[in-house]
């Protein structure tokens, strides 16, 4: 059946390669996070679409985490010798997207649009969608002021203190059509949460107008992986701003953060000792990503805990 996973960056991208490799070909759709959205140098960045996107293909950096395998930096060197603004790495190979994607943007065309052609080009078997088209940034909230989520995540390197985090222009946003039809798509099976950052890579998804509202509204089962192993991170800070935002840096934690929306959710073995006090249905098994047997092994037991729900 058909599959639609939300995610945002690299942990997202790891079970979205999995769910790629076993559900049939044409039958998986990605809502991926444009909240880390931003401009650099003039060039539109949008870094979670281009972590799925490059995962996806094959082309990825899996060392660092973000970017293209095999890259090299003859640009970034230039500019510093020119003093311009380097606090944000673009590859050489990773920079001609940039000015393809944003030139195609400046001629009018949608991001879904340039992402869809983009996908197609380098061999992804899977629908690849912008949660919108329209800006919607991410803002993080700390004593010393408000960041752009790129200023906080790289530039300051997540060192502030979270003390809120909101999405400006959420509420203007149109949640992308594509996404909308799939939402509604009868034959839609299974609703995946990847194993994302929940405050910094799916809220800003859920809080685009109207689709926190389409996914409850969809038939389809919601399951949760929860980004958690040992009630710590496996990458990121996820466990950092839970604590400064006095969350527990647990499943409960995340069970209390995605409730009234999921119908289940998928915790590590290591943290097998939370699954009672859930009260949700809870599929426990392991859920580090390292081989793709891993992705691929995790993938399937998330669809069949799905199925089983429905
Ligand atoms: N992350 C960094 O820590 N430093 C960088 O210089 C950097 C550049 C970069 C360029 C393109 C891209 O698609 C991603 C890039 N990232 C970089 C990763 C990105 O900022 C974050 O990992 C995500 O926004 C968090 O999901
Ligand atoms: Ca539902």
């Amino acid at each position: 059946g058909r599959v639609l996973a939300l995610c945002g960056g690299v942990g997202g991208a790891k079970l979205a390669l999995g769910l790629q490799s076993v559900v049939a070909p044409g039958q998986l759709t990605l809502a991926v996070n444009t909240g880390d959205d931003f401009e650099f140098l003039g060039l539109h960045i949008s870094p979670d679409l281009d972590t799925v996107l490059y995962t996806l293909a094959g082309l990825n950096d899996t060392a660092r985490g973000w970017g293209r395998a095999d890259e090299t930096w003859n640009f970034m060197a230039t500019l510093r010798e020119l003093g311009a603004e380097d606090w944000f790495s673009l590859g050489d190979r990773d920079l001609a997207v940039h000015l393809e994607r944003t030139r195609r943007l400046r001629a009018g065309e949608t991001l879904t649009d340039v992402m869809g052609d983009l996908a197609r080009r380098t061999g992804v078997n899977a629908r690849l969608l912008p949660m919108t088209d329209s800006p919607l940034r991410t803002v993080v909230h700390t004593p010393a002021g408000e960041l752009p989520f790129q200023h906080y995540f790289v530039k300051h390197r997540c060192e502030p203190v979270v003390t809120g985090i909101s999405f400006a222009g959420a509420s203007q946003a149109v949640a992308n059509p594509a996404l909308r039809q799939a939402l509604a798509d009868p034959g839609l099976t299974a609703i995946v949460v990847c194993p994302s950052n929940p405050f910094l890579s799916i809220d800003p998804i859920l809080s685009v107008r109207g689709l926190r509202a389409a996914l409850q509204d969809s038939m389809a089962p919601i399951v949760v992986v929860s980004p958690l192993v040992g009630g710590q991170a496996v990458k990121g800070p996820t466990a950092k701003i839970m604590g400064e935002l006095g969350l527990d840096v647990n499943s409960q934690g995340i069970a209390e953060h995605y409730a009234g929306l999921i119908d289940g959710m998928v915790i590590d073995t290591s943290d097998a000792a939370d699954a009672a006090g859930l009260g949700i249905p809870v599929h426990v098994t392991r859920t580090l990503m390292r081989s793709t047997e891993d992705k691929c092994s995790l993938a399937r037991e998330v669809l069949a805990f799905a199925a089983s729900m429905r």
